[in-house]
């Protein structure tokens, strides 16, 4: 179906056509997707058909039509995401999943359009076990496409929500390759934050970090950062008070998880926002008496309100963490290579599996809205350099295309400068775009335009708040109810 061909010619060991194939230099040879061989050394006479795909195998081009959509996974503020097939090319038949971003409600805010190209910036350069693979990006005029790994064991907060509480040895598991993902992101000068923390999924029975939407970039210049938004319970106090934050928070986050997962819910909880942030900045941390001694001592020395006093806020990072007694007994290389046996392993019957997501998402048909939310050209220019193809992809497609004599890599589309350019663009340059881009946004009648939500919530996260979007804590504590409930 995205295979029209656009016309058909015969040729013979002397013909070798010449098609300007538009952003395609050098590399115009025709290669039989079925054979391999190159046509034009051929003594017979073929007929071959021109398409985007057999004019350039190498420099795959992607775009929705590629992807048959399977299933929903999940729903926010800016689009969805689904379980794709990949129908052509690399990795045909394959399953994944696929984050869609409406450029429109990204651009009206310049922070998100930010946060936007951070994730697919983070994506591209973090290569980790324990982080989701970035397989392809690429846009239409009014969408963002991110291609990622299909994370067929759904959300930890479902697996918690099952268990109720781990046990010592199932928190540990999870905990000591979270602690891995944080540690890979913090060299790379990236901090997670606490509301990412909902956004653990679970793929071969082992633990992948998504959705870096929020996360800031870089910690390595400008010193501290002083944003904040999103779902609060894991959230370190330093962001709550806007005083300014650095990599501990993701300790705190880490400490405020490791909670929830020994004892039913996170440390710090109340009826409401307001509340719950005063209790984070100021409120006891009770730790109930059945934790163990390490379990105990390890929670509170990632609680420490005392940025400085916290455990993981020095130089060190995560290597203070790693040496304390609850992991005393890991072998940090087994758990880097996933030596360990995971606690839970899912039952799937298939590749495209969806039992561990939530059916709220995954009985509904799969559609992505018309492409009809174009932006002008110069609020499109933001999103310059979002396209991408994941290494991996285009080694194997230069190892299936022998007679490839390529130099040109279809990594990246356009120069690398012009991405950091595009990146370095400062707020008030993409308030002008924002401004600028007005006109279209109030054009369309989308149904996913009313909300102000800074990311694609994960599912765990539309549960809560599509029960009573006004109060989350509520909602936490519903959830938290049923947990103490079943666990105890
Ligand atoms: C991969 N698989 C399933 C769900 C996902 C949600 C967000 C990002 C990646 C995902």
């Amino acid at each position: 179906m995205a295979d029209e061909p656009l016309f058909s010619l015969e040729m013979n060991e002397n013909r070798h056509p010449s098609i300007d194939n538009n952003d395609d230099d050098d590399d115009n040879r025709f290669i039989d997707n079925d054979t391999g061989a190159d046509p034009s050394q051929i003594n017979e006479i073929e007929t071959v058909q021109i398409t985007e795909r057999t004019v350039n195998p190498r420099g795959e081009k992607i775009s929705p039509h590629d992807f048959q959509l399977l299933k929903v996974l999940g729903k926010g503020g800016y689009g969805k995401v689904f379980q794709v097939r990949k129908l052509f090319g690399s990795h045909q038949g394959e399953i994944f999943a696929m984050k869609v971003l409406k450029k429109a409600t990204i651009v009206r805010n310049a922070k998100d359009t930010a946060h936007t190209k951070a994730e697919r910036n983070i994506l591209e350069c973090v290569k980790c076990p324990f982080i989701v693979d970035l397989m392809y990006a690429f846009q239409t005029g009014g969408k963002l496409y991110l291609i990622l790994e299909y994370l067929s064991g759904g959300e930890l907060f479902m697996q918690l929500e099952r268990e109720g509480i781990f046990s010592d040895d199932m928190a540990c598991f999870y905990l000591s390759e979270i602690l891995l993902g944080i540690e890979h992101l913090h060299k790379e000068g990236i901090i997670y934050r606490g509301e990412e923390f909902l956004n653990i999924y679970i793929y071969k029975c082992h633990v992948k970090l998504t959705d870096f939407g929020l996360c800031k970039e870089s910690i390595y210049h400008g010193g501290q950062t002083n944003t904040f938004c999103g779902t609060i319970e894991y959230m370190a106090p330093e962001i709550l008070t806007r005083s300014g934050h650095g990599k501990a928070v993701d300790w705190w986050s880490f400490g405020a998880l490791m909670y929830d997962m020994l004892t039913g819910a996170p440390p710090f909880t109340a009826d409401d926002r307001r509340q719950t942030m005063d209790k984070i900045i100021k409120g006891k941390l009770v730790l109930p008496a059945y934790l163990s001694i390490d379990g105990r001592e390890l929670i509170r020395n990632l609680l420490r309100r005392q940025v400085s006093h916290r455990l993981g806020s020095g130089l060190e990072d995560a290597e203070a963490i790693k040496t304390h007694a609850f992991f005393d007994h890991l072998n940090w290389s087994d758990v880097y290579a996933k030596r360990y046996e995971p606690p839970y392993k899912p039952i799937l019957k298939s590749d495209d599996d969806v039992s561990q997501f939530d059916t709220k998402f995954t009985v509904q048909t799969p559609v992505d809205s018309p492409d009809d939310n174009m932006l002008s050209e110069s609020a499109n220019q933001v999103f310059l350099g979002f396209t991408y193809v994941a290494p991996s992809i285009i080694e194997d497609m230069n190892r299936l295309d022998l007679s490839n004599t390529g130099h040109r890599s279809p990594r990246k589309i356009i120069p690398s400068e012009l991405i950091s350019q595009t990146l370095n663009m400062k707020i008030s340059e993409l308030n002008n775009i924002n401004d600028h881009s007005n006109t279209t946004i109030n054009e369309t009648k989308d149904n996913n335009d009313n909300s102000s939500s800074k990311t694609v919530r994960s599912s765990t996260l539309n549960r809560y708040h599509s029960n009573k979007s006004k109060s989350p804590g509520n909602i936490f504590k519903k959830i938290f109810r049923r947990r103490r409930s079943t666990s105890r």
